[in-house]
């Protein structure tokens, strides 16, 4: 149904930020310039096999030299809010020690550019691309990593603390713990549950050193970390899929929410990993204590919701995206929302993801007309409305992506942009839905 028409205009709150998001593998490309050390995307995706048609991130959308021509296109779009992530190796090649004067100024640059164009930066810290010097000493398995990433937090926190009014630690730990440890289609590409869970916790001890750096900084900014949410909902109405629903979302919801929010890992979840699993044995007093550190907001990334059957497997409901894994659903974004401040109280939200691949094409006429992209954003942005009106303290609402890029695992093929990427031109192009996009901002509603 497509939502607002009917019912008249849907206002959102006044200062509604209306943004975009981005992160820096995907869009910068540069991979070997101004002293930038290189991550596992960079071995992963020049790995034969690895990503579609051998895709790699070493120029992607040349973001890193064509930044300025990008933060014009953001004030034409009138964003409020642009979200957008540090690359780990421009800061710190191997990932430790002394950082690179020449990485940080470019986000330097880049945040002082948004600032002169009334946009609010919003930094994440970590968008999967770990330093491969890291990954050599046991990545993320490696305890040692979640210390590191607290000393380069540090850095940038140092660098640009004064700047940068919303700090994100690390985006979907989830997503490294599955597609990186389960399934291996993400770098570090490894299929190994047991690793995978050990994974997970260090990735949520990171994020609270992070916080309390940040705190024994002194740094006037808010902080928390970037969840995406999976609404579960069972296959069938039998006993046996309900169980399965309430054990899914532990793994896909709860173990991230419960530890941050919480300050506990969920039951259900630790005693199907067993006392003799890796994490369990990993996790020691007081660790707990750190992953609850007090965050400031929750970053909510929803694209899908999942059916779960008797078995613990999952079926397809409703019409998929390019993306195979994406159902379109945008009541699940209000039931997630809605479900997200009843368990865990009124912490403000933003939605840092939410969007769609479309087969774009450039027309002749030099018009790139995604109307299923404007489709899916009026829908799911009818849903967060209504999750605001019904109590949800939502504050800014980020869409993936600005602009095409390099979508991990599937290359250049599917698109994910407001705007267009001609990538052997590298010219720029507003699609159908970005002009739309400008319009709800400029109305602040539908
Ligand atoms: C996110 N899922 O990843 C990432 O944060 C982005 O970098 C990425 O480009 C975007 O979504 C689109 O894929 C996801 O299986 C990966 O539900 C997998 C899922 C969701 C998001």
């Amino acid at each position: 149904a497509t939502a607002g028409s009917a019912r008249g205009p849907l206002r959102f709150p006044s200062g509604f930020g209306w943004g975009a998001a981005t992160s820096a593998y995907q869009i910068e490309g540069a991979a070997k310039e101004d002293g930038r050390g290189e991550s596992i995307w960079d071995t992963f995706s020049h790995t034969p096999g690895r990503t579609r048609n051998g895709d790699t991130g070493d120029v992607a959308a040349d973001h890193y030299h064509r930044y300025a021509e990008d933060l014009d296109l953001m004030r034409d779009l009138g964003l409020r809010s642009y979200r957008f992530s540090v690359s780990w190796p421009r800061i710190q090649a191997d990932g430790s020690g002394r950082p690179n004067q020449r990485g940080l100024d470019f986000y330097r640059r880049l945040v002082d550019g948004l600032h002169e164009r009334g946009i609010a930066p919003m930094l994440t810290l970590f968008h999967w691309d770990l330093p491969q010097a890291l990954q050599d000493a046991g990545g993320w398995e490696n305890r040692d990593t979640a210390e590191r990433f607290a000393e380069y937090a540090d850095v940038m926190f140092h660098a640009l603390g004064d700047r940068v009014p919303v700090w994100l630690t690390i985006n979907e730990p989830k997503t490294v713990v599955q597609n990186g440890y389960l399934w291996g289609h993400h770098a570090p590409g490894r299929q190994d549950p047991d690793a995978a869970y050990l994974v997970a916790h260090h990735l949520q001890l990171a994020h609270g050193l992070a916080v309390r750096a940040l705190r024994a900084r002194g740094v006037d900014a808010r902080i928390g970390p970037a969840l995406n949410l999976h609404p579960c909902y069972p296959a069938d109405d039998t006993a046996e899929a309900a169980t399965a629903t309430r054990l899914h979302d532990g793994y896909e919801n709860r173990l991230y929410l419960d530890s941050i929010l919480k300050g506990a890992y969920p039951a259900d979840v630790l005693a199907d990993l067993g006392p003799d699993s890796r994490m369990v044995r990993a996790v020691r007093d007081g660790d707990l204590a750190v992953i609850a550190s007090p965050v400031d907001l929750l970053a909510v990334q929803y694209y899908t919701p999942l059916y779960v059957t008797g078995q613990g497997g999952t079926v397809t409901r409703w019409p998929t995206s390019e993306a195979e894994w994406q159902q379109i659903y945008p009541e699940g974004m209000y039931d997630i929302l809605t479900r997200v401040t009843r368990d865990y109280g009124r912490i403000p939200i933003t939605i840092t993801e939410n969007g769609l691949p479309c087969p774009d094409r450039l027309d002749a006429d030099g018009t790139v007309d995604d109307a299923g992209r404007i489709d899916f954003l009026r829908d799911h942005f009818a849903a967060a409305h209504r999750a605001i009106r019904d109590g949800v303290p939502l504050e800014s609402y980020h869409v993936w992506s600005l602009l095409d890029n390099f979508e991990w695992a599937e290359g250049y093929e599917q698109r994910w942009g407001l705007v267009y990427v001609d990538y052997p031109t590298q010219r720029r192009v507003l699609k159908r839905s970005a002009h739309w996009y400008r319009t709800v901002i400029r109305d602040n509603g539908l």
